[in-house]
């Protein structure tokens, strides 16, 4: 039984809204066809029926699970009788002899295909649940266990946050020719020297006058992809000496990796010169990428983060009970450890940002919408400290990287004295790094990429491409705008910990080479666009970070 079968049982329970004892998921996944099974167990509950129960699955199939293989093992014994420990909270026990259930660093409230896709990498197993994430989710509406009964101790003085690569008072940027040739130029200095170490790098200019035949590295950034008329590839690589073409065959493995490019960004090859020195055929190609053996830092002390994004007050789909519930969630004893709130863009729905879209505000004025928001910031109790990066619907400009909101706004959000800065940003809470990036540039990834390497329904996935990348928004020019400045500020020099994205509304996290990326989805329904293109957001979810462990966990309030 693959390890992460468990897994992909609770994923697929809690993307109908169950939670499940872990005898029940054990029997689920050792099924042949769990997904026939869970369909079966799923269809036979009570409509009152929150959490599977192991009585539930044997119900539905059988006592032995129905297909379950005889002899795979007493899925009673690896179990707390009851698993009473689970209700209430979605985290499994990482110490518990159910490795897989405790090992699930990959997840969607929707079932991901079967297969880790090539580009992403194996998603770590971690032995023995040493790492565990559960993406349970709570199936029912938080209870708000009275608000103020409970009062949180936190201890401020153990709280540590700093702020890096923000923009925020320090663009420089007139959006003049020379700014673009020094931001590009930025950035081909800073990721190229990541890839130097990889490739003997000629500059382009003193290829041609080497002999056919001849070895060679290059680094270079992505100028343009086109096929020939026989099905290969011809990508140009441009250095700051030129830009030279590079072949990649079509009968190459390395040709699905041309998949993977987008324009701009940079990468390294190697391969020999033809003959006549006009082009490179390529044997290899290399991204600036995460090094596999990347050990993320983490807190000291358990302290929690919760990670949500696409707030969008004053939208009339703005789901403001959900956000209540949350916000009474983190009075209560179950959140007293829940410190830090990261909040990754669109506060507000913003006026004018698509077309039609004042037919669906139910707050006009931008500034009401703000006022609005404020007044949920409120709810948040007052020891969190909060930290949060504009988004596309946020009144700042809509080139990236985008500075925190100005003065006037910031006076208007002050009640609870948030930090503000900008998109993106690196915030890093008591030594765990969390990259903070509103995430436009994942519609770019997902439109242009392979459906099993990205989709919105798995769009963590396409956050691995951004870290593969080492930059958030490489393609310029497409759905994402670039405000040039004296540096690229959209590299990601050093590797984070976290990844923090949003802006596609859909909830999805995993790991990385070990850097935990996570989507968080938002608390908006359905909008008239989101209907006419299918997209079916992921509402009123709060992941929930240990900052000790990197564990998460997904808390549903809708
Ligand atoms: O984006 C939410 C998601 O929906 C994101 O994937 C973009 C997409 N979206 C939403 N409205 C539109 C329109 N009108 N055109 C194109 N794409 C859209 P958000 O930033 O919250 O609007
Ligand atoms: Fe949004
Ligand atoms: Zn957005």
């Amino acid at each position: 039984m693959p390890q992460e079968a468990p897994a992909r049982v609770v994923r697929e329970l809690a993307s109908r809204g169950y939670n499940a004892e872990r005898e029940a998921v054990t029997l689920l996944s050792r099924t042949d066809d769990s997904g026939a099974a869970i369909e079966r167990v799923v269809d036979a509950l009570d409509a009152d029926v929150l959490k599977v129960t192991r009585e539930d699955v044997e119900g539905a199939l059988g006592d032995t699970g129905g297909s379950a293989r005889p002899g795979a093992g007493d899925a009673g014994g690896s179990a707390r009788p009851g698993a009473g420990g689970v209700d209430g909270d979605a985290r499994t026990d990482a110490g518990s002899d159910d490795a897989a259930t405790a090992t699930a660093t990959d997840g969607t409230p929707s079932s991901p295909p079967e297969d880790p896709s090539v580009s992403t990498g194996p998603i770590p197993e971690d032995a023995g649940g040493a790492s565990a994430s559960d993406s349970s989710m709570e199936g029912a509406p938080v209870e708000t266990k009275g608000v103020g009964s409970f009062e949180r101790t936190v201890d401020e003085a153990l709280r540590e946050v700093e702020i890096a690569g923000d923009v925020t008072g320090h663009s420089t940027g007139t959006g003049a020719y020379e700014d673009f040739v020094s931001v590009f130029r930025d950035r081909y200095d800073r990721l190229g020297s990541k890839l130097r170490g990889r490739v003997n790098h000629r500059p382009t200019d003193s290829i041609e006058d080497m002999v056919g035949g001849s070895d060679v590295g290059l680094v270079g950034m992505v100028n343009d992809v086109r096929s020939t008329k026989n099905g290969h590839w011809i990508v140009e690589l441009e250095d700051t000496n030129g830009v030279f073409p590079c072949l990649v065959t079509k009968d190459r493995d390395l040709a699905d990796r041309v998949d993977e490019l987008l324009f701009d960004e940079v990468v390294a090859i190697e391969g020999s010169l033809s003959d006549d020195g006009g082009i490179v055929f390529v044997d290899s190609l290399y991204f600036p990428d995460v090094p596999r053996t990347y050990k993320p830092s983490t807190a000291d002390r358990h302290v929690q983060a919760a990670l949500v994004s696409d707030v969008h007050v004053g939208s009339q789909e703005f789901l403001a009970d959900a956000w209540t519930r949350f916000t009474d969630w983190l009075h209560t004893e179950e959140a007293e450890h829940v410190e830090y709130l990261l909040i990754a863009g669109d506060m507000v729905e913003g006026v004018g940002v698509y077309p039609n879209q004042d037919e669906e505000l139910s707050i006009v004025d931008l500034y009401e919408q703000y006022e609005r928001f404020s007044e949920y910031l409120k709810q948040v109790p007052g020891d969190m400290e909060i930290v949060m990066i504009p988004g596309n619907h946020d009144a700042v400009r809509l080139a990236e990287p985008q500075p925190g909101f100005d003065d006037d706004l910031r006076e208007i959000m002050s009640a609870h004295d948030a930090r503000i800065v900008g998109n993106p940003s690196t915030v890093t809470i008591e030594g765990v790094s969390v990259l903070m990036y509103h995430g436009v540039s994942l519609d770019e990834v997902i439109a242009e990429f392979p459906e099993e390497q990205a989709s919105y329904d798995e769009p963590h996935k396409a956050m691995y491409h951004l870290l593969k990348k080492r930059h958030v928004a490489p393609q310029y020019g497409g759905h994402t705008r670039l405000a040039p400045e004296d540096q690229d500020y959209l590299v990601i020099d050093d590797v984070p910990d976290v990844f923090h994205t949003g802006h596609v509304h859909k909830l999805g996290y995993g790991k990385y080479h070990n850097v935990l990326a996570i989507n968080s989805g938002c608390w908006q329904a359905q909008t008239d666009f989101q209907k006419s293109v299918n997209i079916d957001p992921d509402s009123g979810y709060a992941p929930i970070l240990d900052l000790d462990t990197l564990d998460v966990t997904i808390r549903k309030f809708t």
